[in-house]
């Protein structure tokens, strides 16, 4: 097999939420030398999207959509060793969650995999954090960034609800905040006050860093 046509099986297997295929499809990928972000950026988030678009048209319906994404799950236990491989110290600590309402984590799991990648000590949370719950972890570990997660144009008001809590406990100048989630933009992102959006992963860990960098400099100066 070419690696063409594994990635367009990863792709199809994920499709179609074939959990076992899809682990073993990216062993095989992986001994073959493709890398860790060529299976997942060429295979298996196109397919997720695919799925997305089908659900959208009426094709798929939510076990679908249930069955694909812990196949994708799986696949990324796979990877998260070799995406997060560091031998770096901490930069910084992140504490991520999903927000409340919203059960939709492998977007997060996969911006905390690539932050441990880049260096960062990260707090998950999990799925359905109240802002409350926020408010007790920032407490606790006092972080530099908080990491707030949306999938749902619903629960992207939360990040205002979780900002409105920050103000209130008096901690909102002492953390940043970041936003992020497949339907959040940067305007949206600048409407809630947040101090960094992203689109992806990748993109997250340049903005988180670029957060840091001022942070320091303002403390600094
Ligand atoms: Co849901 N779902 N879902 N779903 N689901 C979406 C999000 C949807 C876009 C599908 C569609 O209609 N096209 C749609 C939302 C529409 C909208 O509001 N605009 C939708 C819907 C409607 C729903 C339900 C309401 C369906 C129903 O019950 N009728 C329901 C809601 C449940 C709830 O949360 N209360 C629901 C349920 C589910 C499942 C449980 C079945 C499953 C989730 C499994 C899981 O996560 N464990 C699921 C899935 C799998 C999807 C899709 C198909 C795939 C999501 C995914 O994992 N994408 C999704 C369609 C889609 O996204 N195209 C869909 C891959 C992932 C790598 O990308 O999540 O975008 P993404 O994460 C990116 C960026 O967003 C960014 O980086 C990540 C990595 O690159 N990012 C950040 C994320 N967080 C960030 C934080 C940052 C910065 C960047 O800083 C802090």
């Amino acid at each position: 097999m070419t690696n063409d046509e594994l990635l367009r099986q990863l792709y199809d297997l994920t499709l179609v939420g074939n959990g076992p295929a899809v682990l073993e499809l990216t062993t095989t990928g992986l001994t073959a030398g493709l890398g860790p972000e060529t299976l997942l950026y060429e295979a298996l988030i196109p397919a997720l999207e695919e799925v997305g678009a089908r659900f959208e048209r009426g094709d798929f319906f939510v076990p679908e959509m249930l069955i694909a994404g812990k196949a994708m799950a799986g696949a990324l236990d796979v990877l998260r060793p070799l995406l997060a491989e560091t031998g770096a110290e901490s930069i910084g600590t992140v504490v991520m969650g999903t927000v409340k309402g919203d059960v939709h984590d492998i977007g997060k799991n996969l911006v905390n995999i690539m932050f441990e990648g880049a260096g960062f000590k990260v707090i998950d949370l999990g799925v359905q954090v109240p802002p409350e719950r926020f408010v007790e972890a920032i407490v606790e570990h006092r972080p530099d960034i908080v990491g707030f997660s949306a999938f749902l144009t619903t629960t992207m008001p939360m990040f205002k609800a979780n900002i409105n809590a920050l103000n209130k406990a008096g901690l909102r100048d002492q953390v940043a905040v970041m936003v992020g989630g497949a339907p959040v933009t940067q305007e949206y992102a600048d409407v809630v006050g947040a101090d960094g959006y992203a689109s992806d992963a990748s993109a997250a860990v340049v903005r988180a860093k670029e957060l840091i960098a001022a942070r320091r400099a303002a403390v600094s100066a």
